[in-house]
């Protein structure tokens, strides 16, 4: 069933029918490595949504994991598996003609009609009300004789204070109140880890997706080079960049971009976007699109009048001098804590034999690391749990991550007897997936050395 009204309800990711089967075989291996009924609530309001005055949401707003194991782009939807008794439940909110009116098709329960419609999109043959979630968790519950249940949440503790920020955090509070009254015996055990082994390694979709997301990412980049001329300040780069990625994906931006000229590329998530563009200096962006589940998540660093000056120049090179060092260290085994020491070690001694030790001067406005060198990337472009509990973790063939060295800071260098000084924030980021054996540069078409950037803004005005 191909239905072209429900296609941002029901996310098949370019698959069409085959969707239903994908989705079905994840909720079923994640019911067989958790061996006990698992929950996931959804999202019951969008982004923004708990403020009347902020009305921005997102094509896509679903909570990832439920996106993950259904593809349902739905407020109020909810998700029931065991092993045991072989449930495989889909809650979701009443059909809503009012609502459809204003939004849009969408799936529901209600009446006969809606409810054969959103089986055959979603490939749930078990779809009810979610106001009869909880019913159907003790009714699960009991016919298993599981003492346990599963739901997915992130918590972490900061200094003394423990700290959780998620939605499915509240929804555990939620269900722990309920067993509590109903199943005093019954615990809730969180999932996240047999989940995040499951959705970290990509399948074969999901990288020919994350290819998509770089190869048109790559596009919007080489637009912005060609129409730089007539582009003055950070809001004209950032609305014509904006409108690029915009145009190529109906799934929207990966997030907000970056656009920072000169000194407010030392601000690192740079968004007042509202300056004018240093004439001599450089412009750092980092950006990208989502295509289906997956996004390209892109920096480069492009000199504002064309050309890169000779200190300019050196400063890139190291930045780049790290990012090959990383990628040719990126391997299966290898860990995001591993690379990033070899990324700072590697940018600090180039800038101690290239800067320094020729009688150049640099402030930087850290220790040793402005950031860390990379993340996961998949289902949200900050893959992985929020607290990056992952960072020790072996890399696997499958998973995807950042690799983006970075420098920041106030330089002066002595070049042909001239004394160049300025502030400069440089950054570069490609996505590397990781292989068999090592790694391959999902973002290897989209030009970043000095030489690429200025012939085509050369040739190309
Ligand atoms: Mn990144």
């Amino acid at each position: 069933m191909s239905n072209r009204d429900y296609s941002m309800a029901f996310m098949d990711g370019g698959l069409g029918d085959k969707a239903k089967a994908r989705y079905r075989k994840r909720r079923k291996a994640l019911a067989k490595t958790v061996g006990m009924p698992y929950v996931i609530y959804g999202l019951d309001q969008g982004p923004g949504g708990g403020n009347p005055w902020d009305s921005h949401v997102p094509v896509i707003y679903q909570d990832p994991e439920l996106l993950y194991l259904t593809g349902v782009n739905q407020l109020n939807t909810a998700l029931l598996v065991d092993p045991i008794t072989g449930a495989d439940i889909l809650f979701l909110a009443p059909h809503d003609a009012k609502k459809e009116f204003w939004e849009g098709k969408q799936l529901g329960v209600g009446t006969k009609a809606i409810e054969k419609l959103s089986k055959e999109i979603t490939g749930f043959k078990d779809i009810r009300y979610i106001d009869d979630l909880n019913e159907a968790i003790l009714e699960v519950l009991k016919a298993s004789k599981k003492r346990s249940i599963g739901t997915f949440w992130h918590e972490a503790t900061q200094g003394k204070k423990r700290v959780a920020q998620d939605s499915n955090y509240r929804f555990k509070k939620q269900l722990e109140r309920l067993l509590a009254k109903e199943r005093p015996s019954t615990k809730v055990v969180n999932i996240a880890p047999q989940a995040w082994d499951q959705r970290l390694v990509l399948d074969k979709e999901d990288i020919e997706d994350m290819r998509e997301a770089n190869h048109l990412t790559g596009y919007c980049f080489q637009d912005v080079l060609v129409a730089k001329k007539s582009l003055k300040t950070e809001t004209d780069v950032a609305g014509y960049l904006n409108g690029q990625l915009q145009m190529r994906s109906p799934f929207g931006q990966s997030f907000p971009s970056i656009v920072a000229g000169g000194k407010n590329a030392c601000v690192l998530h740079y968004t007042k976007n509202n300056d004018p563009l240093p004439k001599k200096g450089l412009l750092l962006l980092d950006f990208g699109l989502r295509w289906n589940h997956m996004h390209a998540d892109i920096s480069r660093t492009i000199p504002v009048s064309g050309i890169y000056s000779p200190l300019q120049r050196v400063l890139m090179d190291i930045v780049l001098k790290t990012q090959k060092a990383v990628q040719k260290a990126t391997k299966p085994g290898a860990t995001l804590d591993s690379l990033n020491t070899l990324a700072w070690d590697t940018l600090n001694g180039l800038l101690e034999k290239k800067v320094l030790a020729k009688g150049g001067l640099a402030k930087l406005e850290y220790e040793t690391a402005p950031h860390r060198i990379g993340h996961l990337i998949g289902y949200q472009v900050h893959e992985g749990d929020p607290f990056r509990n992952y960072n020790d973790v072996a890399l696997k063939p499958g998973m995807v991550i950042s690799n983006e060295p970075g420098l920041y800071g106030y330089f002066e260098l002595t070049i042909n007897r001239h004394r160049y000084k300025e502030w400069i924030g440089i950054r570069i980021e490609d996505d590397l997936l990781i292989t068999g054996r090592g790694c391959e540069n999902l973002s290897i078409d989209i030009p970043k050395t000095p030489d690429e950037i200025e012939l085509l803004m050369a040739a190309l005005v």
